[in-house]
């Protein structure tokens, strides 16, 4: 396993296929609603910097993927049982309906707020054991839900972030019916930051582990692969008790300054039925293709001794060296390295977009990625 990521892996896969010379590139599920998403700003240290995760993205990578022959699927409606199987229904409930209490007044009057972004933090240590109870101000509410000052509510967020959950759920159907070997979702707003009832990360709805939950649903053991370049601590939280869905990730060590801060280290492992079905493999800053090649191996040795039967991989393009968003230092290279890797498992594989903020070269790094899985 450890070599496969050098050399021409599409051309090795076209020798061993049968009968003819032409590469087929994996199909991506689309929904235009994942535009309607539009975060404007993020607060960073107190202050407004401009959104990240910005809907011109997913423009870009449909664009790349369309002209190098990727065939392009629509989203179909999805019911919410799933998505209410990983994540809490107050939670969702709020999502679905934050916006609109927020332009009812009187934020947007008072300060020009068109965003729904937290104000107070109900944290344990501000409750510290006593009985509270759901504050009646907006302002108030978003902290119950929202953990950090960077993912901010518009009008279409839930719109966007519901439309990515069928794009990740229609990916799995592909895949459980044998219809397709592996499906890329092109998911927008991310996910993998987003807890069974909290989200932040410039996530909402944790598009990933719905994904990985629709397979388990089939009677599969899943492993979720998290190369985004940050911790996915969400789809942690949602599988740490599990023993049936495996977490692998690697990412720049949060322990070195790097958001979700607080989890993502090499030491946690899950808890209960689940210990031992969490991977941690955080990178030092500066880390370049042969730490991440190496890591994204160790993690795919993980995921063929666990057993897994089908895949989930969290598709962060944000470890290139070029990203505004992580120190580490990947090339495309080592993205390609990753994609031959990911699909040498050999597995039924739903590709889930998570983060990746270099506009320039974010198309070419997701079709370098998914090249892998040309056949
Ligand atoms: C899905 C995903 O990749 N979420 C990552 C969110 C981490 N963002 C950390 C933001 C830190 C401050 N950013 C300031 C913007 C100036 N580049
Ligand atoms: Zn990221």
């Amino acid at each position: 396993m450890a070599g496969a990521w050098q050399g021409r892996g599409g051309s090795a896969r076209r020798r061993r296929g049968c009968c003819h010379d032409v590469v087929v590139p994996i199909p991506f599920v689309w929904s235009d609603a994942v535009l309607a998403h539009e975060p404007m700003h993020e607060v960073w240290v107190g202050k407004e910097t401009p959104g990240t995760e910005v809907p011109y993205r997913a423009h870009l990578i449909r664009d790349a993927l369309a002209d190098a022959g990727h065939a392009e699927l629509p989203a179909a409606a999805h019911d919410d049982e799933v998505l209410l199987a990983v994540h809490e229904a107050p939670m969702v409930e709020w999502l679905r309906t934050a916006s609109a209490g927020w332009a009812a007044g009187p934020y947007e009057d008072l300060v020009g707020q068109t965003r729904v972004v937290p104000y107070v933090f109900p944290t344990p240590m501000m409750t510290a054991g006593m009985p509270w109870r759901y504050p009646a101000a907006a302002h108030a509410r978003a902290g119950v839900w929202c953990y950090d000052t960077m993912t901010l509510v518009g009008p279409g967020t839930w719109e966007a972030a519901r439309a990515a959950v069928d794009c990740a759920l229609t990916a799995a159907d592909l895949v459980v019916t044998g219809e397709r070997r592996a499906v890329y979702a092109l998911c927008r707003p991310p996910g993998h930051h987003a807890t069974p009832a909290g989200f932040g990360g410039s996530c909402y709805l944790n598009n990933a582990a719905v994904a990985a939950e629709a397979l388990s649903r089939h009677g599969l053991r899943v492993a979720v692969v998290d190369v985004d370049a940050h911790h996915g601590n969400g789809t942690q939280a949602i599988f740490w008790s599990r023993g049936d869905v495996f977490y692998g990730s690697v990412h720049v060590d949060p322990g070195a300054g790097w958001f979700p801060h607080v989890v993502g280290h090499a030491d946690e492992v899950g808890d209960a039925d689940g210990k031992g079905a969490t991977l941690n493999v955080p990178l030092a800053p500066g880390a370049g293709d042969v730490e991440w090649v190496e890591a994204v191996a160790a993690v795919c040795e993980a995921v063929l001794e666990f057993r897994a039967q089908a895949v989930v991989v969290s598709l962060g393009l944000d470890a290139a060296g070029v990203d505004p968003e992580s120190p580490l230092q990947v090339t495309d290279a080592g993205f390609g390295g990753t994609g031959r890797l990911l699909a040498a498992l050999d597995l039924p594989t739903v590709l889930v977009q998570e983060g990746g903020y270099h506009l320039p070269t974010l198309g070419s790094l997701a079709r370098t990625t998914l090249a892998g899985f040309d056949a």
